[in-house]
């Protein structure tokens, strides 16, 4: 009993802080109402049922369209446990900023309580939250996003161990946005957005920053990784972890569709997540992951049927789309690349009249997602709600690079493996707020969603690492965006990425040769398959050719990254940097 008045008090407190009209519980039952509702306040349009079953637009406000990175903030009691890597404000004033904030927020509005499950509810990799919101759009996108029932407020009343997440979108003003992480309280406080990932407390704040403060304190990994299948022809299914940063391939690795010349063989991918995994070692010894996500919240734009059919499939139906072009004359939603012909009657994401054929402005936000649930997915791996999770063969990082980094290399062992993934760096994207196309270094593509100190960070991968032995993962870096003295990206992408797991794989079974280079370990040209491709030879050996005057620059770079973290780096990895600038200078 005392466990329910946990969640009891909690809510109470809250109600008090918010002063909202009305309190609604969310057990996932009854959500039409809500969506009526949405429609007439015009959070929300409905699209046409016969196109789009169970469909619907919305436009988030014109400076809530991305996360933003400058307004999130970990609070700490000690300000060096948040690290270099995030904003920091000690928890009590961080706490009295945001009650003035909170303070009222809801008046003239409905509090919605949505308790909610991250993981197969009952497996022991899962956890509860319980996010308070006064946005039906957060409440519809969570009940797609996480596993919400009337089972899953059960358990959140019976155990009273939930991440307590607030939110309200308040005033939306940009100045008073705050999304401030409490790891010491297990507590997450979001104001004044609307927007994904700022303010669906489920996804990066919660799975990703308090879990992986969780995860140091108890023994796992919180990572923003996909998890795939992969079926040879002989029927065995290895899974591949793979971190890239936001907006550089998770969703699209993830729904991959292989090759011809690969299906005819027998060879199918199945997603297990798109964007974070949850990964513990298993009695076994290996590494076994899960993803705590029951849909997807995934770029729009580029999303076609040659680039991602799957994706395609997926968002036919009980989709809601966020800042993609409203086609006028059927109804339906159009967004870039997914076909030649743009509506001429459209509303862009900002709601203003567009005519594709003639306006030189993007109609969809280049930021723009959909989300969907995962029993949509054509390809959703029939281990998806194993409590065990699935068992991990290979762990992938990579990012956005126009030059320098090759299509993939190995890294010798696990240690060097941290210490790439730890010295990645990517192009940013749209999906943050800021400057696109600036390289920056984004270790295990965490850098904007560790929830403490990435040096302590890098040393539990360390840590990990030999508690896995022999049983861990080989560790591989990819590079899907070199580009060629043109500017246009020399590799395929998509389908065609499985070439290049097929490779990774192989390596993992020791069935593949690697020559070794002063970065890792790498394939020559000839041990990519490029069966039923139209890629010359010459593109395949530019895509692996590695500049050693542009890593002696990176070398610097990442000299400089590593010093930022003092004596909280890991001495190992200092080493590993020693050693890469020895095999350069050779
Ligand atoms: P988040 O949801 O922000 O974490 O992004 P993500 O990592 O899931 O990225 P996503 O798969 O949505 O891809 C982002 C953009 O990269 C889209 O515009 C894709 O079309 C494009 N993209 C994905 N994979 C490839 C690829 O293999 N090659 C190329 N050239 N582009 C790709
Ligand atoms: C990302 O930016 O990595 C996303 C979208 O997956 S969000 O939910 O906004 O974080
Ligand atoms: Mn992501």
């Amino acid at each position: 009993m005392e466990e329910n008045f946990k969640l009891k008090n909690w809510v109470s407190w809250a109600v008090e802080l918010c002063k909202p009209d009305n309190v609604v519980w969310i057990d996932g039952e009854g959500l039409d109402a809500l969506r009526e509702e949405a429609i007439e306040k015009g959070e929300l349009i409905r699209l046409n049922q016969e196109i789009l079953p169970g469909c619907y637009l919305h436009r988030s406000a014109i400076n809530d369209v991305a996360r933003s990175e400058d307004k999130t903030f970990i609070c700490t009691t000690a300000k060096e446990d948040a690290g270099p890597n995030n904003n920091w404000q000690a928890p009590e004033e961080m706490y009295a900023r945001l009650t003035a904030l909170f303070d009222g927020s809801m008046k003239g509005r409905t509090m919605y309580v949505i308790p909610f499950c991250m993981g197969p509810v009952g497996s022991p990799f899962s956890k509860l939250g319980v996010e308070i919101t006064d946005s039906i759009y957060v409440v519809l996108n969570m009940n797609i996003m996480t596993r919400i029932s009337k089972d899953v407020t059960k358990l959140v009343k019976n155990t009273g161990d939930f991440v307590k997440c607030l939110h309200s979108t308040a005033t939306l003003s940009l100045d008073d946005r705050f999304i401030a992480h409490f790891p010491e309280d297990n507590a997450i406080w979001s104001i004044n957005s609307g927007y994904g990932g700022n303010a669906l407390l489920g996804k990066k704040c919660f799975a990703l920053r308090i879990a992986s403060y969780q995860a140091k304190n108890e023994g796992w990994l919180a990572e923003h990784m996909l998890i795939i299948g992969i079926e040879n022809p002989q029927g065995e299914v290895h899974y591949v972890c793979a971190a890239f940063p936001s907006a550089c391939g998770k969703t699209n690795l993830a729904m991959l569709i292989p090759p011809e010349v690969y299906q005819e063989k027998g060879y199918k991918v199945w997603c297990v997540g798109d964007d974070i995994a949850w990964l513990r070692i298993g009695e076994d010894g290996r590494l076994w992951a899960i993803n705590p996500e029951n849909g997807y919240f995934g770029v729009v734009p580029g999303t076609n049927s040659v680039t991602n059919p799957n994706a395609l499939a997926t968002i036919s139906n009980d989709t809601i789309f966020t800042n993609v072009v409203h086609n006028q004359d059927d109804n339906t939603v159009w967004w870039e690349g997914l076909s030649k012909t743009p509506p001429t009657q459209g509303i862009n994401w900002k709601g203003e009249q567009w005519n594709g054929t003639t306006s030189q402005e993007k109609g969809a936000h280049p930021n723009s997602r959909f989300t969907t649930p995962a029993k949509n997915l054509p390809i959703l791996s029939p281990e998806v709600e194993n409590p065990n999770g699935v068992p991990i063969s290979a762990l992938v990082f990579g990012g956005r690079r126009a030059k320098t980094a090759p299509l993939v290399y190995q890294a010798r062992d696990f240690n060097h493996g941290v210490f790439i993934a730890s010295t990645m760096a990517s192009e940013t994207t749209a999906a943050q707020t800021g400057a696109v196309g600036v390289t920056r270094i984004d270790s295990m593509a965490m850098k904007p969603f560790c929830g403490y100190n990435m040096g302590d960070y890098f040393a539990h991968w360390l840590d990990m690492g030999e508690k896995l032995g022999d049983n861990a993962p080989k560790i591989f870096n990819v590079n899907w965006f070199r580009t060629g003295d043109n500017g246009k990206f020399l590799w395929p992408g998509y389908g065609e990425n499985l070439r290049i797991l097929e490779w990774v794989l192989a390596r993992c079974e020791g069935e593949a040769l690697a020559i070794d280079t002063p970065i890792g370990l790498m394939p020559n040209p000839d041990d990519i398959s490029t069966e039923g491709l139209d890629l010359p030879k010459e593109k395949l050996e530019e895509l692996l050719h590695v500049d050693k005057n542009l890593w002696v620059d990176e070398t610097a770079a990442m000299r400089e990254y590593y010093k930022s973290y003092g004596d909280r780096l890991p001495k190992v990895l200092w080493d590993e940097l020693s050693g890469l600038e020895n095999r350069l200078h050779l």
